[in-house]
């Protein structure tokens, strides 16, 4: 039965405690209908309301939503703000800049802990270092950092003098990081010496040379690099400067640069149904205003919460749940530079224990990998380590199957702590799909609910509603604050994208098939629709890798899909065609593995395919259309059964079946 299947036919239902209704800000379903039927009737009001009070304004908005020139969206157009002030100034001007903002655990188990006040004093230096450099207010400046406080203070000093950063996460190759530098026309870029990952350094500075070596970014005036590890770089005195060195005769104050809500305040780029990667732009106001909301609203947020998100902050969760949510809030929170599995399989729950972390938020593929390592090794079990501390578990990224989920709930959760199954994208800026921990019974494999104000529906290929219990396309029926404001350069591709005309042109399409419970109207989640993969909860598109692979000059055709796994949710299967005859035996193994390493090259390793199969072609139709559909049967070893009867070449079948 497929996981999709087993959801459907989920009995098991766990309604929150007593107690945990009985503490909760959102307590109970009553409350929480009483916000949605709020946000119904008054949906203006009900966002106007929430941005008064979670967001600290410089000059207040009178204007709320304009739909006039949709879909290009504002919300609160006429307010002004900074973000920077937002998570760092209030809290110390309320007098907590004592608390400690972030705990910072490195790969090698060192703790640094950094308060409010420190963290201002900090963004403040960087930010003057920035203006004397001549970065200004709408220049954009790209990140890539390992996870680091200063990646998060690099963050911040951008969103203080009103930069738009785009931050790209450290495993991305020197390809992907100068496509990024280019499009979004960066004048900075802040980088690392290295990156220290499960006792390894990564060169990240190197790479920045060679992804500035590449051209195409000669607007690029500064290089700031914060050193980590020490180790050996390149240096291009004209260009090249120490973070530590520019930073130090700065002054601890800088004042904000205040903004319009619209303002960029970053560009991150995802994956796409194309080749090319999509600069997905947020605003300030909006996006404040949900990353902080939701994280009180999602997270049941209290003053006396242990937070941690175990995103990299070159993921949309990383921004909204590391760098913006928990700060606008002056939450504590954990930030951890290392992996799951080092130095042992354990490292999650040791650290659980240490910092007394309550709320804990992962993704499903380190789930499922510590649960296989755990049940091998009674030693790394979460249940040879205290975790009374945890009140709340959640999961983003991917679909979390059944079981999962019950491991997680029973021995990290000890059956106490409800589970919050977070559905969102980098697009819509935060959550959008969960369960509320204090108010919704929850299902294992579903996200639940809508956050209040949140119109999510299923829809046909028309864009008519679907009845509950049929399946359909996930699409969200009004703007809302922290959505996607365009694409950067590209407007027209982010109408295509995401206001396609066949479904009206008025919905917010968002790429996932989904289903609705016939009782209790809970959303499952099932896939993409679109070609884009999910790997270990990374988004990857089809035609991405297919661009790479053909980009080396043996591949004369290549076709890439996805193939269901237990621990990375998708693997990739790239089917290849060389411009010499197929290989065979060794030489397949050997060129395979070649290809591997050369995706590695162009994206990054996460878009490495699992497995290579060659062909003497693809199969396609008369007419020249390679059939996936036929691949993705391949690709999982299942027998075709499907008609052929358009193929052109059905003798293919067999040679692509076979596994190297
Ligand atoms: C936040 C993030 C977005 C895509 C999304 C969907 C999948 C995310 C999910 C989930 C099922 C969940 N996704 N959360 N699927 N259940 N709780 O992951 O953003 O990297 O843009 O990916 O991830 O397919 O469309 P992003």
């Amino acid at each position: 039965m497929s996981a999709i299947e087993s959801v459907l036919h989920e009995s098991r239902v766990f309604p929150p405690s007593a107690e945990t209704v009985a503490k909760a800000a959102i307590s109970g379903m009553d409350a929480y209908r009483a916000l949605a039927a709020e946000a119904e009737r008054d949906y203006e009001g009900f966002w106007a309301k929430l941005a008064r009070e979670a967001v600290g304004w410089h000059k207040p908005f009178s204007k709320v939503l304009d739909e006039s020139n949709a879909p290009f969206y504002t919300w609160f157009e006429d307010g002004e703000l900074n973000a920077s002030y937002n998570c760092l100034d209030r809290h110390v001007e309320a007098g907590n800049g004592g608390t400690v903002a972030i705990v910072f655990e490195a790969d090698d188990g060192a703790v640094t802990r950094v308060t409010y006040q420190e963290l201002l004093s900090r963004v403040c230096r960087l930010a003057n270092a920035l203006k004397k450099r001549g970065v200004k207010k709408g220049d954009r400046v790209v990140i890539y950092m390992p996870m680091s406080i200063e990646g998060v203070v690099a963050m911040q000093a951008c969103a203080r003098i009103g930069a738009p950063h785009s931050v790209v996460f450290g495993g991305f190759s020197s390809k992907s990081l100068n496509e990024r530098l280019v499009d979004v026309g960066a004048v900075a870029l802040i980088t690392s010496d290295e990156q220290m990952r499960g006792g390894k350094a990564l060169p990240l500075k190197n790479i920045a040379d060679e992804a500035l070596a590449m051209g195409g970014c000669e607007a690029v005036k500064s290089v700031i690099v914060h050193r980590r590890t020490g180790g050996k770089v390149q240096w291009n005195a004209d260009r090249d400067l120490w973070m530590h060195e520019i930073t130090a005769n700065e002054a601890d104050a800088c004042a904000p640069e205040w903004v319009g809500a619209e303002h960029p305040l970053f560009v991150l780029y995802t994956s796409g149904s194309t080749g090319r990667p999509k600069g997905v732009q947020h605003s300030t106001g909006g996006y404040l205003l949900w990353a902080a909301q939701s994280m009180k609203w999602t997270f049941d947020w209290k003053p006396s919460d242990v937070f941690w998100c175990t995103a990299d902050i070159g993921w949309i969760t990383g921004h909204t749940y590391i760098a913006y949510g928990p700060l606008a809030l002056g939450a504590t929170q954990v930030m951890f530079e290392g992996v799951p599995t080092y130095p042992d399989g354990g490292r999650f729950w040791s650290m659980i224990e240490k910092h007394k972390v309550t709320v804990f938020y992962t993704a499903p593929t380190a789930i499922r990998s510590l649960i296989k390592i755990a049940e091998a090794d009674p030693k790394v079990h979460p249940k040879s380590y205290d975790l009374s501390s945890l009140r709340i578990l959640g999961t983003v990224g991917e679909p979390i199957n059944p079981e999962a989920w019950m491991w997680y709930y029973e021995n990290v959760g000890g059956s106490r702590c409800p589970i919050v199954d977070t559905w969102w994208q980098t697009e819509t800026g935060g959550h959008m799909i969960t369960p509320l921990p204090g108010a919704t019974p929850l299902v294992p494999g579903s996200c639940t609910l809508p956050l209040p104000g949140i119109m999510a529906a299923i829809v046909d290929e028309t864009g008519q509603d679907v009845p509950n219990g049929q399946g359909g396309i996930l699409v969200v029926k009004r703007p809302w604050p922290s959505m996607i404001r365009t694409i950067w350069g590209d407007p027209e591709r982010f109408k295509k994208s995401y206001y396609p005309e066949e479904l009206g042109g008025k919905l917010y399409l968002a790429g996932d098939g989904s289903v609705r419970d016939k009782d209790t109207g809970n959303f499952t989640i099932m896939g993409r629709i679109d070609d884009v993969l999910n790997v270990s909860g990374h988004r990857l598109g089809t035609m991405e890798i297919e661009s790479a692979l053909v980009a080396n000059s043996i591949v004369a055709e290549a076709a890439v899909v996805g193939r269901p796994d237990d621990t990375t949710g998708e693997a990739v299967v790239a089917f290849v065609v060389l411009k010499r005859a197929r290989p065979a035996g060794e030489e397949a193994a050997k060129l395979a593995n070649e290809l591997r390493a050369w995706v590695g090259k162009e994206i990054g390793p996460i878009a490495k395919p699992k497995d290579i199969r060659f062909g003497d072609n693809l199969p396609k139709t008369r007419s020249g259309k390679i059939m996936r559909r036929l691949l993705r049967s391949l690709a999982k070893g299942e027998a075709i059964t499907q008609d052929v009867s358009t193929l052109e070449n059905p003798a293919i079948l067999d040679q692509l079946g076979e596994s190297l």
